[in-house]
């Protein structure tokens, strides 16, 4: 916790360019735009966003469901005249539904689909010509690196791309959308990603008539580039002109391959960088500018986009009725300003439509369905009107703000969710301690007339699993590579006096320091010096416990949300969804 945050990150411009710029241009916005708020990453990205703050939660969720690295497929029967209007298509009311297997991948390949249906009909409820296919699976992919999407299949191929943490659809590649056979030209597309993270990859796939043969693969690539600089351009070992002399200078005309983009962590002058490999086997950086070296490829760039800026971070959401809501501030803090009505409670649901900012809902119903952001299950089925008709779907409860006149906090997280569950029992019957946290936490929290003991529960939680996510576990263990210290992760670089004290350890004075010494005068600080009232000042207060109070009041300033520059961009309402899920659990 307690981490400074670089105000500068958010950066909203993004101006057309050419393919070849936007590759260095997707990494710009990586490093400036949000960090991916779903936990269930691999550790090689989690290592490098720990990096980058401090306040990253720790814990590491196990791997995702099984059917995330299958082949999700359903089927259309279609006829001639509506058999390429993908537009028409409704997989949620498939006429087949098959796992296709796994995503078969290794040896550089993220995924790949092979189905050889021939003559024959994919599944006795689909016709053997003239059906469509939709087929997705989670895939993890890396900003900086390329990939490349090809297809070989009989008849027509087309993809898109989704966040894997908000469902929504990101990228669209028309591929080669048109009868086809195996014989004709494979279709390929260079791909690269803004931003790390997990993607769902959607095949979509007509069959009109004779054979039928999906064929797809993505997999890593290393696009061939020349040096086009007439000086010829400098192979260095670092992605920087400071601090190193060249590894040998490449003649104008010589081809190297393309690893990736990298930034340079120090050559102000010189930010974008390629990791190259020459046609000799030697590895270094070079300059990745257009006027030096010139890629062969141009990549189509997935990207989550930057978050827009909310106008009114004081703002309550709007007043609402039984049974109403609205698409709340929340959905600021996504990728976008609009969040997915969808055929099913699951991010793989199909799209209805989309809402944005304070499109008014009919809650139908509150049901438990797939998990989201940080294992977060619980969505709405709503009634929404769009152009005088009425649409009914499910949306993620997290971004929509009901009435909740119970003084709950409202959660998007079911009584039963299985995630929180070791969490309290660890507040309650700890392993690693002799005696419950909770009735400590109520009487340091029962001094403040703004603070319920669920808060601390949820900011305890999302710290450290209350010690389970911690090395080693319990409240002596540290995480954030050993700064963070104890239960309530108290920073060693800004609290060195607790922490050479020896305390922190303790899981009493552990707990009472965050509270005490962090989280009240970070309350009464904002109480002081700024506008923010009510759930607004506490959420600065949670918030500043991530990212320090200059964050918070930089992003007050800017008419950011409180959260903008914390962790994952999330971290007040993702502890406030805990508390709620506390509360759900007999906690004040
Ligand atoms: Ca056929
Ligand atoms: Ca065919």
């Amino acid at each position: 916790m307690i981490s400074s945050s670089n105000p500068q990150r958010q950066n909203n411009s993004r101006p057309l360019e050419s393919p070849l710029s936007q590759v260095s241009r997707s990494l710009q916005l990586d490093l400036t735009a949000s960090q991916p708020r779903s936990l269930h990453r691999s550790s090689a990205a989690s290592a490098s966003l720990r990096s980058r703050q401090a306040g990253q939660p720790l814990y590491q969720f196990e791997s995702a469901k099984p059917i995330l690295d299958r082949w999700n497929a359903s089927f259309l029967n279609r006829t001639a005249s509506n058999l390429t209007n993908y537009s028409s298509y409704d997989f949620s009311r498939a006429n087949a539904v098959k796992d296709l297997g796994s995503q078969r991948s290794g040896n550089g390949i993220v995924a790949q689909l092979v189905a050889r249906f021939g003559r024959n009909s994919p599944d006795s409820a689909i016709q053997k010509d003239r059906f469509a296919m939709q087929a997705w699976t989670r895939v993890q992919l890396e900003a900086g690196k390329f990939y490349r999407l090809s297809s070989r299949s009989d008849d027509g191929t087309r993809f898109f791309f989704r966040d894997a943490q908000t469902g929504r659809t990101l990228t669209t590649l028309n591929g080669d959308w048109r009868d086809r056979n195996t014989r004709s030209p494979l279709w390929n597309q260079v791909v690269n990603v803004a931003q790390s993270g997990e993607y769902d990859f959607f095949v979509q796939y007509y069959e009109n008539t004779g054979r039928a043969t999906v064929d797809v693969k993505l997999e890593s690539f290393a696009p061939a580039a020349q040096i086009v600089s007439s000086s010829g351009l400098n192979l260095r070992s670092k992605p920087s002109t400071l601090g190193n002399t060249p590894i040998k200078l490449l003649a104008t005309g010589t081809t190297i391959s393309i690893e990736r983009t990298v930034q340079s962590p120090d050559d102000s002058r010189n930010r974008d960088w390629y990791q190259v490999t020459t046609s000799d086997g030697q590895r270094g950086f070079v300059a990745a500018d257009s006027s030096f070296v010139q890629v062969g490829t141009t990549a189509a760039v997935i990207d989550r986009g930057t978050l827009n800026n909310p106008t009114n971070p004081i703002d309550n959401g709007g007043s609402t009725g039984i049974g109403a809501g609205i698409v709340g501030r929340k959905v600021l803090l996504t990728s976008s300003d609009r969040i997915s009505l969808r055929a099913d409670k699951a991010v793989a649901g199909t799209e209805i439509t989309t809402l944005g900012l304070n499109a008014p809902v009919t809650i139908l119903e509150k049901v438990t369905g797939g998990y989201y952001l940080n294992r977060f299950d619980q969505w709405y089925k709503v009634r929404v009107m769009e152009n005088g008709q009425a649409k009914e779907g499910f949306i993620a409860a997290f971004y929509v703000d009901a009435n909740t006149s119970d003084g709950r906090f409202q959660t998007a997280i079911s009584a039963s969710n299985p995630f929180f569950r070791p969490h309290l029992n660890e507040l309650m019957n700890p392993t690693y301690s002799s005696t419950s946290y909770k009735p400590f936490i109520e009487s340091v929290t029962a001094k403040y007339a703004w603070l319920k003991p669920s808060v601390v529960a949820g900011i305890g939680s999302r710290e450290s699993a209350w010690g389970l996510a911690l090395s080693p576990k319990g409240p002596g263990g540290t995480g954030d590579r050993g700064h963070g210290r104890g239960l309530m992760q108290i920073d060693d670089r800004y609290h060195k006096e607790f922490i050479s004290s020896g305390l922190w350890s303790n899981p009493q004075e552990n707990i009472r320091y965050a509270i005490d010494q962090v989280l009240a005068r970070n309350y009464d600080h904002l109480l002081r010096n700024s506008n923010l009232r009510g759930i607004d000042l506490l959420r600065g207060a949670i918030a500043a416990y991530n990212s320090g109070l200059t964050s918070v009041k930089n992003a007050i300033a800017q008419g950011l949300d409180v959260d903008h520059f914390t962790t994952g961009q999330d971290y007040s309402w993702d502890v406030l969804n805990r508390a709620g899920w506390f509360q759900l659990n007999g906690w004040n």
